[in-house]
């Protein structure tokens, strides 16, 4: 009994990967129009079934790929080759035929013929593998210089040179938090296509222009990965490592942070954009346009009004996922702020809050710092939050020259 439902799931396990090799033995086809879908329907994420690598978008990548489908090639002829004479040997020269074991010692020629030929080998998978590597680490010459730093949780990206010089902004998941749901909390809503892929502003970069990402980290080790690319590169606070992609067709690729970085750790997607130039040179004039706009003197003082207005949206960018629309949070899990002590008790307090964090042990998970946010966008999130649902603050303003100062 035990045995035939150990044979049946090993039968539908083949017949699952059978049905998968067109799936995976196709690689990514390009439309007419230079966009790039891989045959599994994908774009440039992971698929539902797919076996092999994600179909590759650079040369790296391409290279990446042979030289896996090659290793796994040498891999089989060994195994093959091995398996096959010793099941051969075992099986025709059994005792039971009435074989007699040889009794040789110290054969100099199979002494040099395993260490040579196993040595042969080793040298015909390290050459190209290595000549790949150095390919990687080749980031001279870059078209854009990207700085990516990773936090937890969320990536922040700042555009150091080339095209798009001194755009910044913050990249957060967008998959809303109703359709992941927490321990004890059924998901409201349902998970779309690009569930816990999506992120509100992607990395826009052009098509076929050599791109260096410099990576660091504010506070654990991340990785910024995206398997399309070939690229996966750690992020450490306090270093700065680089590398760097060519991608070769416009679309959208996907990718994880691949460092275990914390309890959100599935929470910091990657998105990148390929676009073709012209699309490139229009996002940046749309980017610098809404960084100029959003570039505020934090000297200048607000009134309530305008901090409520601008407040809202902050609320909405950063903390619905957690304390909701409502203000009420999710029990257990995130604290409410409609009728929060913090929220309408003194401002210096939500400050520091905001700044710096909060872990009491009363939730079951913490409130990050949100200190990379402008002093302006934290004043106006404070503002709003005292001034929103029932809450009604005798301290009802917080000006950015109070964030500037409680900073120092
Ligand atoms: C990742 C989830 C998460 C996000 C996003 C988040 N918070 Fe929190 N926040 C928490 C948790 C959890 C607590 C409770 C911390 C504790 O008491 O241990 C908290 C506590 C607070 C408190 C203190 C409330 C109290 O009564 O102690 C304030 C104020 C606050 N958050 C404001 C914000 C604001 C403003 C934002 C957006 C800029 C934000 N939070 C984004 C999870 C989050
Ligand atoms: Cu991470």
């Amino acid at each position: 009994m035990k045995h035939a439902k150990r044979l049946q799931s090993l039968m539908l396990g083949l017949s699952v990967m059978a049905a998968n090799i067109p799936a995976w033995a196709a690689d990514a086809a390009v439309s007419a129009t230079g966009t790039y879908t891989s045959a599994t329907g994908g774009t440039g994420g992971p698929v539902a079934g797919e076996l092999n690598l994600q179909p590759p978008a650079t040369q790296i990548a391409s290279e990446i790929y042979s030289l896996h489908t090659w290793m796994m090639m040498v891999c089989l002829v060994i195994f093959v080759a091995v398996f096959g004479v010793m099941f051969y040997s075992i099986f025709k020269h059994r005792k039971s035929l009435g074989h007699k074991p040889a009794s040789f010692h110290e054969s100099t020629a199979v002494e040099i013929a395993w260490t040579v030929v196993p040595f042969l080998i080793v040298i015909g998978m390290a050459l190209p593998a290595t000549r790949t590597v150095v390919g990687m680490k080749d980031t001279s010459n870059a078209d854009i210089t990207i700085k990516v730093t990773g936090m937890q949780w969320k990536w922040g990206y700042d555009y150091l040179k080339g095209e798009g010089e001194g755009i910044a902004f913050l990249s957060n998941l967008s998959t809303p938090r109703a359709q992941v749901g927490a321990p004890g909390f059924e998901a409201t809503e349902k998970r779309g296509d690009n569930y816990l892929m999506e992120v509100d502003q992607e990395v826009v970069v052009p098509v076929n222009k050599k791109i260096r990402l410099v990576t660091t980290a504010n506070d654990v080790i991340h990785s910024w990965s995206i398997p399309a690319f070939g690229v996966k590169q750690d992020a450490i606070p306090g270093f700065v490592r680089d590398t760097w992609f060519k991608a070769e067709h416009t679309g959208t690729f996907r990718g994880y942070c691949s460092e275990l970085c914390g309890k959100e750790h599935a929470f910091m997607p990657i998105v990148v954009r390929v676009v073709s130039d012209a699309d490139y040179s229009a996002w940046v004039a749309a980017k610098k346009k809404e960084m100029a706009a959003l570039a505020d003197d934090p000297s200048k003082t607000w009134t309530i009004d305008e901090l409520k207005t601008k407040g809202e949206k902050v609320y909405a960018a950063n903390c619905v996922a957690c304390h909701q629309a409502n203000g009420k949070g999710v029990a257990a899990t995130f604290a409410p702020l409609d009728g929060s002590p913090v929220v309408t008790g003194p401002k210096a307090e939500q400050i520091d809050v905001l700044l710096h964090g909060k872990k009491s042990g009363k939730y079951a998970t913490e409130m990050p710092a949100w200190k990379q946010l402008s002093d302006t966008d934290i004043a106006a999130v404070i503002t709003y939050t005292r001034n929103s649902w029932s809450n009604k603050a005798a301290e009802n303003i917080v000006q950015p020259a109070e964030v500037v100062a409680a900073r120092k």
